[in-house]
Parts: structure tokens; sequence; C-alpha cells
């Protein structure tokens, strides 16, 4: 039976837990209890969730509210795990907290269960990047590591022996093998019902306002991403971020843990990762130990070497060598949708970076490219301030700005007199424009500093949709 939406009561023991979304994390959660025998219902509030065919398929009975968050679901229960996708401020999950209810989200579960030690990565950009790259590492060590979160694979599906879950084995071994080590990616979200999340090591990469439609203010963003560190063994923090290092002082009254930072500058003490210059060149250094010099890098940008310095920290908490840390990072191909090369067509490079979903991204995209620019920018702003994209198209040589999306309005406020601007209707429109306009020796680059939820399904179809388009651009 699914539960017709009218009814009004739920049933028996069954109320007791809810799961509170049914796309991929609510499922991964649904299959978990299931393999544990423990009752549940599921409640969403779309009509038709994506994943309700595969929770009918393996729980055939259970009861499903669909179409609204009606309160009589909420009322009795005593424990809520609630997706990402879904705030917590949501009145009927404020009011069965108030009551008492247990407020837990995939990773508790998660977390309470992991039968390897958890090496987590959160930030307000680069998280994927750095998950990774470290999880390329420890491959590269010879070690079986399983390798998800927010990065795509829900965690639990690890625990349940999902065949997707398998990283770099087959996928009958990865099903029940133990691993040497999870390498999780987390969002504030996922961190904000997490209470002990009882990693081996932790970084916090950087903060940058991101997701300010689901948090009143920075401090309450920064307050989520915080919890990672609960109980965290090894702390990894950016030097170079005010707020980071902030956090990182107060925490440490009193804790004898180990604490390691990383920076683009050079390190003060032996155990913190930095960049030096030396005789004209730059390395990668720990302490003062110098290890590989930054060209060597397969990835470009300043940002990707803050990314690689907080890869080899975590790293060295899970006792890779730094030789196969290195191999990685000589040879790391880079995520797509991240910076990704698309094509070079008359002389006109073309990138895509669609997973620049906020502005810190963003600005980090354009002056990490050298040269003169067109920025295709604009979507679902999530209530962020676009200021700092004004001071990074002036110092960027970025020559014109085509706008798309629900927030062009919003960004157009803040770039107006500083740069050439130009609106377009779709993104096929935009690439039009930016071909009809770029110059010879310039760089295209899709960096939105948006989500795309106005007019895509997520990151991927916007970046595909923006890649099909300058790959069918006349020559
Ligand atoms: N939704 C509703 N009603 C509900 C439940 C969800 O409208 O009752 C909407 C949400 O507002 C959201 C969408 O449905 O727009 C998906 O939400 P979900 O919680 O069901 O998402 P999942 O499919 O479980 O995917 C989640 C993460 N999604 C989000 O945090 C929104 C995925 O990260 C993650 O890969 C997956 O769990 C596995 O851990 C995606 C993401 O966009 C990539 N993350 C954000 C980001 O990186 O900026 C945080
Ligand atoms: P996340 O998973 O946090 O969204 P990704 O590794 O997917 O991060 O990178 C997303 C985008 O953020 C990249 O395309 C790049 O433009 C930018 N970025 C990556 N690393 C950093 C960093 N350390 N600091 C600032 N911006 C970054």
């Amino acid at each position: 039976m699914m539960a017709a939406e009218n009814h009004n009561t739920v049933t028996g023991a069954k109320g007791a837990t809810v799961i509170v979304g049914l796309g991929k994390t609510g499922l991964s959660c649904a299959r978990y209890l299931v393999q544990r025998g423990e009752p549940f219902v599921v409640v969403d509030s779309r009509r038709d969730p994506p994943c309700l065919k595969q929770l009918l398929s393996i729980a055939p009975n259970v009861e499903c509210y669909l179409g609204g968050f009606e309160p009589f679901v909420f009322e009795q229960a005593t424990r809520l795990i609630v997706s990402p996708g879904v705030s917590v401020k949501e009145s009927v999950i404020a009011n069965a907290m108030a009551r008492g209810a247990q407020l837990l989200g995939d990773i508790a579960l998660f977390a309470a269960q992991a039968d390897a030690p958890i090496i987590a990565v959160t930030g307000s950009n680069g998280k994927s990047t750095v998950t990774s790259m470290v999880g390329a590492m420890a491959e590269h060590a010879g070690l079986n590591v399983k390798v998800g979160g927010n990065i795509g694979i829900p965690a639990l599906d690890f625990l349940t022996g999902q065949p997707e879950t398998a990283v770099g084995n087959s996928a009958s071994s990865a099903a029940v093998e133990k691993p040497a080590f999870y390498v999780l990616e987390l969002s504030s979200f996922q961190l904000e019902t997490t209470p002990n999340l009882n990693a081996a090591a932790a970084v916090i990469l950087n903060l940058s306002a991101d997701h300010m439609d689901r948090y009143a203010n920075m401090q309450e963003y920064v307050a989520a991403k915080q919890k990672i560190y609960c109980n965290c063994r090894y702390r990894v923090f950016n030097r170079d971020d005010e707020l980071g290092t902030q956090m990182m002082k107060q925490i440490d009254s009193g804790r004898q843990d180990t604490v390691v930072s990383f920076g683009l500058g050079v390190p003060a003490t032996e155990r913190d990762f930095g960049i030096e210059h030396r005789a004209g060149t730059s390395w990668l250094v720990k302490g003062n130990k110098a290890l590989m010099p930054v060209d060597e890098m397969s990835l470009p940008g300043r940002h990707n070497q803050a990314n690689a310095l907080a890869a080899l920290a975590l790293g060295e908490a899970m006792k890779i060598s730094i030789e196969d840390m290195l191999h990685v990072l000589r040879n790391f191909a880079g995520l797509p949708h991240r910076m990704q090369l698309v094509a070079v067509l008359k002389d006109v490079s073309w990138y895509n970076d669609s997973k620049g979903t906020n502005v810190g991204a963003t600005v980090s995209a354009i002056a990490g490219m050298p040269g003169n620019k067109i920025l295709i920018a604009g979507g679902d702003g999530k209530g962020a301030d676009f200021e700092p994209l004004r001071e990074a198209v002036i110092a960027n040589n970025v020559r014109l700005v085509i706008l798309i999306g629900k927030d062009a309005d919003r960004i157009e406020k803040v770039l107006s007199g500083v740069v050439q601007l130009e609106r377009a209707a779709n993104m096929h429109d935009a690439v039009m424009r930016a071909s009809k306009l770029a110059k010879a020796g310039e760089k295209v680059i899709l960096s939105p500093a948006c989500a795309s939820f106005d007019m895509f399904r997520d990151y991927q179809h916007r970046g595909d949709v923006f890649m099909e388009a300058v790959r069918n651009l006349p020559l």
C-alpha cells in the first residue's frame, strides 16, 4: 500500500520515524531503515518526488505522504530524518523539535554506524575537487576508499551495499568489502543535521556567502559548517580565511587534537602546508620542506593550489605517502563543469564553469584566468549579495558580461557602469551573443555565480546545454 495523501493519521509505530524528502538521500535512508527492520513513514512536499518508484520497490507497504507537509504526519514523530533540500526551519519541523522530536540527517545515521574512519570535506567552494583529489590519492596508494556524500553518492548507500557505490573497485567486491576510509563531501545542510560527525580528519576549505536563502545570516551558515569539527581528531583549516581562522582559535582553547593549517603563504610551523618562492620557483611546501614546484600541478589557478594543499594535509592524516599524493597532483584531470575547457574556436577559448554556483566561485574563476574575457552569468542567486562581482570584474579584465536567468536584474544593478552588459533569453542565445562579440585571443567563461534551478535541472544540465551550444557554433 502506498498511503493515500488524504489520510489524516499515521498508523502505529511507523509514525515515530519520519523521513522528510524523497530524493536520493531520502531513498538511502529508507533502504537503511528497511535493512534494519525499523518502521518509518515518508513525506515529501512534491507530488511526484524523484525516488518514489525505487522506494515502493524496496518498501511496497510504506506510508508515504506527498504533495505537502501535513502537520499530522509530524505531530506523532519522535525522530525526523530530514533531507538536505528541506529547511529545518519549516514550521512543521520546528514544531516537532520544540516538542522534543530528534532531528537527524543521513550523515548522522551514517556517522553512528560507519565501520571505517571518516575523512570529511566542507567549505563554500572546492569541496568536490578536494574530495576527489583525496579519494584519488588514497586509491593511488592502494587503499580501498569510498568517496561520497554531497558529491553525489548518499553516504548510507555505502552501508547498504548499493552497487553504484563502488569507487575504483569492482561493484561486487566494493559492496561487501570494508573500506580503509570514507571520504565525504558535506554541505552545510548535511552538517546542520549531524550532531556528532566524529571524523578522523576534517577540513573547512573556505567560508564565503552561499545559500543565503536558507540562512538568516553568515553566522548561522558558519555555525552549520563548524559542526564538521565535532569530535574530530585531526582538524585542517585555511589560515588565509578570516572566518575559518577565527573559528579555529575559538575551538582550540584547551584541546589537544592535531590542528594543521594550509594557505598560500609560507607556513609558520613544520606541520603546516603552504607555498614558498625559492630561486625563482614557487613550491608546494610542508613547513620548510619543499615538496613540488607548483607548475607541475595539472590543475591551474591559485584556488586549486589551495585545494591541493588541503588535500595534502588530509592525505597525511590518512598516512598516504607524499610521493603518492604528489603523483595525483601532477596527474589529476579535474572534474567536469569546473573551468572545463570546451573548445578553442577562431582563437577564442570557451570554458564551462557551471559548478560556479556562488559569488565566491565565480570571483575565483575569473581571477584565475589571465587575459581579456567574456563572462556568462546569472540564474537563481539564492539570496546572495552580488557586490563582490563588481570589484572582480574590474580587476580581472572582464570586457563583457552576458546575463541570463532569474537574478539577471540584481546582477545588472551591481555591474552597471563598470562593464559592457548584455541580456540573453537563454543559454543558446548567450552563447550566440558571446560568439558574435568575442575577439581573437579572448576567453568566454560560463561561471554563473548562481544556482541553476530556475532554468535547468541542475548544474550538470546547465553545463551540458552550454557545451552543446558551443559545439554547435558555426565554424
Ligand atoms: N525538495 C522539495 N520537497 C521535499 C524535499 C526536497 O521540494 O520534500 C526539493 C529541494 O528543495 C531540492 C530538491 O528537492 O531542491 C532536492 O532535495 P533533496 O534533499 O531530495 O536532494 P537529494 O536528491 O537527496 O540530493 C542531496 C543533495 N541535494 C541538496 O542538498 C539540495 C545533493 O547535493 C547530494 O549530492 C545528495 O543529497 C547526496 O548526498 C546536490 C546539491 O545541490 C549536488 N547540493 C548543494 C550544493 O552543493 O550547493 C548543497
Ligand atoms: P564545490 O563542491 O564546493 O561546489 P567544486 O570543487 O565543485 O566546489 O568547484 C566549484 C567551483 O568553485 C569551481 O568551478 C571553481 O570556479 C571554484 N573553486 C574551486 N575551488 C575553489 C577554492 N578553493 N576557492 C574558491 N573557489 C573555488
